[in-house]
């Protein structure tokens, strides 16, 4: 069950958490309609910040111009409602979810003329994959459902309906005693996870896989900068999943399960079948970026 927090953002106004409704003929709600974000909040050095809120408002606003809506606000005019909703909460560190979404008034799949409507609630949300998960790291499988074709759904925006193939991976995944479903492109090879992008490590070469079949994580941007500074070579190739299986080590990365290690994949071990010192490395750094705890890494904390 989510957290319950005190207020969300609707429109331009906050309203009670309780009372943050939409009507039932919500054009979104029937078709899936509107874009989100997924930001974390954390105590950090100097106070409660956000990490990376530029570029989570900017793959906002990419997602929109995507689907071919126009967000009724500016992108300063989100950033600061972003900030308020953290503080009118007062949460000291939280997930954040911003929607744009086409409203009620109009059926049908022609979206033209469809208001469109903006929300940002907050609330804490604990270890995604599990406590467990993130310190012993998870078991997965393979998908029986692809990741989306390129042409088929937009898979650079964060799109509802896009989620609908995460829903039928995660749970088909988890109803099998997995916690996460590794999803392969329409080609076969490694795509992502429903939530998470993906990492392998094999003799000190992290790879992880390109732009394409992907959402373009945040977390597997900051992940690509940091073990670059760490002098790691870093491709972002297309890689199968046999090559996952005989892999050093795996990860995920994402807002919501930060940098989450993989032991198993199709019932094979992974590597040493628990975090390889290079996961361990970056795990430790990432949660010491997002606190502020890292000087040359602090421009990515925004303080509300
Ligand atoms: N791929 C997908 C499909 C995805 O949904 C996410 C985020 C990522 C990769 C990683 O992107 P980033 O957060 O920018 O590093 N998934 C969000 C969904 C969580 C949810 O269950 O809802 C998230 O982590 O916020």
């Amino acid at each position: 069950m989510v957290e319950k927090a005190d207020k969300i953002w609707m429109d331009g106004k906050f309203v009670d958490w309780d009372k943050a409704n939409v009507h039932v003929l919500t054009h979104a709600l029937h078709y899936g309609s509107a874009v989100f974000e997924g930001i974390k909040a954390y105590e950090a050095k100097k106070g409660t910040a956000i990490f990376r809120l530029r570029e989570h408002v900017n793959r906002l606003f990419d997602s929109a111009h995507i689907l071919g809506i126009k967000v009724p606000f500016s992108k300063s005019e989100i950033s600061q409602a972003i900030k308020e909703t953290v503080k009118v909460n007062k949460l000291k560190s939280c997930y954040i979810r911003p929607i744009v979404f086409l409203g009620d008034g109009q059926m049908g799949l022609n979206p033209v003329g469809c208001p469109v409507k903006c929300a940002i609630a907050a609330w804490s949300w604990g270890a995604y994959l599990g406590e467990e998960g993130m310190a012993k790291g998870i078991r997965m499988r393979t998908s029986s459902f692809n990741r989306h074709f390129v042409n088929s759904m937009m898979t650079k925006a964060k799109i509802s309906g896009n989620y609908v193939n995460s829903i039928l991976a995660k749970y088909e995944a988890v109803k099998q005693g997995f916690d996460e479903a590794l999803m392969l492109d329409t080609e076969g090879y490694v795509s992502e996870c429903t939530g998470e992008n993906i990492f392998i490590v094999k003799n000190n070469v992290v790879k992880t896989t390109p732009n394409t079949s992907i959402l373009p994580g945040i977390t597997r941007a900051t992940i690509i900068q940091i073990a670059k500074d760490m002098e790691h070579e870093v491709k972002e190739e297309r890689f199968t999943r046999d090559e996952l299986y005989i892999a050093d080590e795996c990860f995920l990365t994402g807002t919501a399960a930060e940098l989450t290690p993989v032991r198993e994949v199709d019932n094979r071990q992974i590597g040493i079948g628990k975090p390889g010192p290079v996961t361990k490395k970056l795990q430790e750094t990432f949660m010491k970026v997002v606190k502020g705890q890292i000087k040359e890494y602090e421009h990515w904390n925004e303080y509300i």
